[in-house]
């Protein structure tokens, strides 16, 4: 019996006003995993105007109640931990160690996030007139709509999502399609924790149901994570309506490798910064930039470890890497193979699909590594979001940096080396979000702030304390105690002790 999952609207848990449904499926095996409500611009409506009725009364809890409703929903995920992280695997096809990993991401910017809850500072500021009071405060924005992709099925919503509620705001979530049950139970556990009706609803389904949160009158902040073509058509449209927008969009992550770097640590990292998450990070090392010196070695190091990879179930202890998350993911790294052969570039492991062992029900892709790699390329340039890394020969770490900087996006980045002054001059000199020394390009923590310059994003960041920026707008007051008229740039009086 394939269970149903509905969506979450005024408090309560209902299906899609059309009874339209689609199914969840784990893409290791096709097995049909639910059946979810598809929602519409109805149901959309029905969740904006829930969230609009709750806002009034959500603002006024004070800051420190709220986020004692978070506080307990991350005591929530640290219990159900295990399950949920099982539940992630079979949904989104990631390996069991990463799933827990991405619980753990949302129980930490939980706790991270519920603490802001008893600081959310603005600050005073002397006026510049005698009796006069000056200071700020952060207001909620009102409702906001969370559009999230299926790569961070929980630790993605919570970047959004908890800072969104601490802050007092009322929020919409439209989860990825491939992902809606793991939604469901991120929202479960937000109820379960106390949170009132209205102030966060749940409606599934695919892209229509994202363009009519992002069309919706009454919300005025979307924050979005996903492609930088749909990212790009989201700002366009909340630019027509004057809504506030935040976005998270892709990368083309690159890890340099000088030639006095330590060679087994950079094939552990780059193995695990190219094929974790099969690539499907938007913070995955797509360009591996190596100085000839020692070229021939990584190449070596990296395709011996790609070929050692185990593919599988990623609940199945022995798997090393899961399935791709979908058949549309598939072809779309399967195109990129052939455009990068077409372009030149040599396969040297892995560019194609896995079969045999039952790997063909799923969607899984062999870690693939390409070499004489140009980094005019089309693969040296386009986000793929898979299993694919590009060797690049650089000569020196200028022209290491240029490569790195010369691609439309800057999300993350890193160089390995033992010399500091190579280290610092990178860390300088690359125009991404994040920069990593002596470490893959993946694996950043909650509390700092995480994205990135150029097309990665539009100046926003999340994590840290930087995400309230996002969530929150200024509010400066000024209270005049003089009893008289006092105009500001007008009425100066002159500096006098007598
Ligand atoms: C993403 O790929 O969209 O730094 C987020 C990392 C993770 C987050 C990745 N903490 O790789």
């Amino acid at each position: 019996m394939v269970q149903t999952y509905l969506n979450y609207v005024g408090g309560r848990w209902q299906p899609a006003r059309s009874g339209a449904v689609f199914e969840s499926v784990d893409p290791a095996t096709g097995e049909v995993l639910g059946v979810c409500a598809r929602s519409g611009a109805e149901d959309v409506a029905d969740a904006v105007a829930a969230a609009k009725e709750a806002f009034p009364k959500w603002r006024k809890v004070p800051a420190p109640r709220r986020a004692e409703v978070l506080f307990r929903a991350a005591e929530l995920l640290v219990r159900r931990k295990e399950e949920l992280a099982q539940l992630m695997t079979r949904e989104m096809g990631k390996v069991l160690l990463e799933s827990r990993g991405d619980v753990q991401e949302a129980i930490d910017m939980t706790y991270f996030i519920a603490g802001e809850g008893r600081r959310l500072h603005g600050y005073t500021t002397p006026s510049e007139m005698p009796h006069k009071a000056a200071y700020c405060v952060r207001q909620p924005v009102g409702v906001v709509g969370v559009i999230t992709p299926w790569n961070f099925p929980l630790a993605i919503p919570s970047w959004k999502i908890v800072p969104a509620l601490v802050c007092g705001n009322t929020v919409v979530f439209k989860p990825a399609p491939e992902v809606p049950i793991c939604a469901v139970k991120f929202v479960e556990i937000l109820e379960e924790a106390g949170l009132p009706p209205g102030v966060l609803n749940l409606v599934l389904g695919g892209d229509e149901t994202g363009a009519a949160l992002v069309d919706h009158p009454d919300v005025a902040l979307i924050s979005f994570t996903g492609s930088t073509e749909v990212g790009l058509q989201v700002a366009e449209k909340c630019a027509a309506r004057g809504k506030r927008v935040s976005l998270e969009m892709g990368g083309k992550n690159a890890a340099i490798v000088m030639d006095d770097a330590d060679l087994d640590l950079v094939a552990d990292a780059l193995t695990w910064s190219a094929f974790g998450t099969s690539g499907q990070r938007c913070t995955a090392c797509s360009r591996v930039l190596v100085h000839p010196k020692v070229h021939g070695d990584v190449a070596d190091l990296l395709v011996d470890r790609a070929r050692r990879l185990r593919l599988g179930h990623g609940l199945d202890p022995q798997t090393d890497m899961g399935p791709l998350v979908s058949q549309a993911q598939l072809e779309r790294v399967e195109r990129y193979v052939r455009i990068g052969r077409e372009e030149g570039a040599a396969v040297l492991v892995g560019g194609e699909r896995a079969v045999g062992d039952g790997l063909e029900r799923g969607f899984f892709f062999r870690p693939t590594v390409f070499d004489r790699v140009d980094p005019r390329m089309r693969i040296a340039q386009e986000e793929i979001f898979g299993p694919v890394t590009d060797l690049i020969r650089v000569d020196s770490l200028e022209e290491a940096v240029e490569v790195v900087n010369g691609v439309r996006y800057g999300l993350s980045a890193s160089i390995f080396t033992r010399d500091i002054h190579k280290a610092m001059r990178a860390v300088e000199d690359i125009h991404t979000g994040i920069v990593y020394v002596n470490h893959g390009t993946i694996g950043a923590e909650v509390h700092l702030p995480f994205g990135g310059t150029k097309f990665t994003g539009n100046g926003h960041r999340e994590g840290g304390l930087q995400v309230l920026e996002v969530f929150t707008e200024w509010k400066s007051v000024y209270i005049d105690y003089s009893g008289r008229l006092q105009r500001a740039q007008i009425d100066l009086q002159p500096v006098s002790l007598g």
